[in-house]
C-alpha cells in the first residue's frame, strides 16, 4: 500500500531523527532530505487512511491559493480554521488581548475592517503564485512596480505549448518579501513534467511537520496536479514529494505512537467532475472523494 511510505517515514524520524529545539520552542526530531512517490492514475490520491484527514479543508485551502488571496477571512467564511493560529498570535502579542480563538475568528468574519487589519498573512503563497511582483526601470536608478506575473497561468500555458520544457515551475520563495510573510512558504516549489500523455509533479517542501502538515500538503499537491493536468490536457502521472527539514514535534508523541500502530487499508479515489474553462474556475463542488473510510481522527496541537 502506498501509505506505508508515510508510516515508514514517520517511524524513521521518530526513532532516528536528530533532536533539537526548533523556532517554536516545542522541539523536534528531524531528518534532512526525504522523498515520497505516489501514482495519481485512475483517481488514486495520497489521502491517508491511518487517520481522518480533513481533505475538504485542504481542497478549500488550495482553491484559496489560486484566488491569490492572503487574508484568512474567506477561509473562515467557509469554516476553514487551519490558518487562524498565526494571525491570532500576532494580534495577542500586539494588543495584549488574550482573546479566545473562536471569538477572534468571529470578529474576522463579521468585521471587514478588523479582518483587513488582523487577518492578512502577508504576501504568502496565493500572492506569489498569481501576482508575483515585478519592477521596471523608471530612470535615474529608480524603479516602479510593473504588472504582476501569474505563474500558475503561465505554467498551464507552457505545458500546452512546450511540453518538453524543464522550466514548468511555480515558486513561492520570493526572497525580497519573506520578511513580510506570516510564515515563509513551506511547500515552496512545484515543478511539472510531461512524459507521454502523463503529467507529473515534484513538490519541494523545505520544512515539513509530518504529523499535522504533510497529510494536508500531499492532498493539496495531488489536487493541484490533477487540476493542472486537466487544464493542460494530460492524464495524471506521479506526485513526487521531496522534503528538506522533515520533522516530528516532540509533543506529538501520542498521535505518532497511535498512528504507527495502525495499518493502511482502503483506496480512496478523487474525481474532478467538471472541466472548467481555466484553472482559476474550479469550485469545491467539482471535487469528489469516494471510498474514503479512514481510521479514527488523531488530534495533536499545532506548533505556532
Ligand atoms: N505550522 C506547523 N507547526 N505545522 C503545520 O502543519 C502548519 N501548517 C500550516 C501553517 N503552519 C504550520 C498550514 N496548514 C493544520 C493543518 C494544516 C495546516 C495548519 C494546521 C491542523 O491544525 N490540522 C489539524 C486540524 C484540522 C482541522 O480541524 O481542520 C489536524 O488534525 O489535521
Ligand atoms: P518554519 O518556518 O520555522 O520552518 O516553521 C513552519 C512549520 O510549519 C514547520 O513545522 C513546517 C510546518 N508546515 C507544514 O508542514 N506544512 C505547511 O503547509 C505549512 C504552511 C507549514
Amino acid at each position: 500500500h502506498w501509505e506505508w511510505q508515510y508510516i515508514d517515514l514517520m517511524r524513521r524520524i521518530w526513532s532516528e531523527g536528530d533532536e533539537r529545539i526548533d523556532r517554536t520552542g516545542i522541539g523536534t526530531r528531524s531528518i534532512f532530505g526525504t522523498q515520497l512517490r505516489f501514482d495519481l492514475a485512475e483517481g488514486r490520491v495520497p489521502l491517508l487512511t491511518t487517520k481522518r484527514v480533513y481533505w475538504k479543508a485542504a481542497a478549500r485551502e488550495m482553491l484559496w491559493f489560486l484566488t491569490g488571496e492572503t487574508n484568512i477571512r474567506s477561509l473562515l467564511q467557509q469554516g476553514v480554521t487551519i490558518w487562524s493560529d498565526w494571525p491570532l498570535a500576532k494580534y495577542r502579542k500586539a494588543t495584549g488581548d488574550e482573546i479566545a480563538q473562536a471569538e477572534f475568528e468571529r470578529r474576522i468574519v463579521e468585521d471587514e475592517a478588523f479582518a483587513a487589519a488582523w487577518g492578512d498573512l502577508g504576501p504568502v503563497y496565493g500572492k506569489q503564485w498569481v501576482d508575483w511582483p515585478t519592477y521596471e526601470p523608471a530612470g535615474e536608478g529608480l524603479y516602479r512596480s510593473g504588472p504582476g506575473i501569474n505563474q500558475v497561468a503561465q505554467v498551464v500555458e507552457s505545458l500546452r505549448s512546450n511540453p518538453g520544457s524543464r522550466r514548468h515551475i511555480i515558486e513561492g520563495w520570493n526572497v525580497a518579501e519573506l520578511d513580510r510573510m506570516a510564515l515563509p512558504p513551506c511547500h515552496k516549489t512545484y515543478q511539472f513534467h510531461i512524459a507521454g500523455d502523463r503529467l507529473s509533479c515534484v513538490l519541494y517542501q523545505r520544512s515539513c511537520d509530518v504529523a499535522l502538515g504533510l497529510p494536508f500538503n500531499l492532498f493539496g499537491a495531488a489536487l493541484l496536479t490533477r487540476m493542472t493536468a486537466q487544464q493542460a490536457g494530460y492524464e495524471p502521472g506521479e506526485l513526487v514529494w521531496m522534503g528538506g527539514d522533515t520533522h516530528l514535534y516532540l509533543n506529538h508523541g501520542e498521535l505518532i505512537e497511535a498512528q504507527l500502530a495502525r495499518e493502511p487499508a482502503g483506496e480512496p479515489r478523487l474525481a474532478i467532475v467538471r472541466n472548467p474553462p481555466t484553472i482559476f474556475d474550479y469550485r469545491f463542488e467539482d471535487f469528489e472523494v469516494t471510498g474514503y473510510a479512514p481510521q479514527g481522527a488523531l488530534k495533536a496541537p499545532v506548533a505556532v
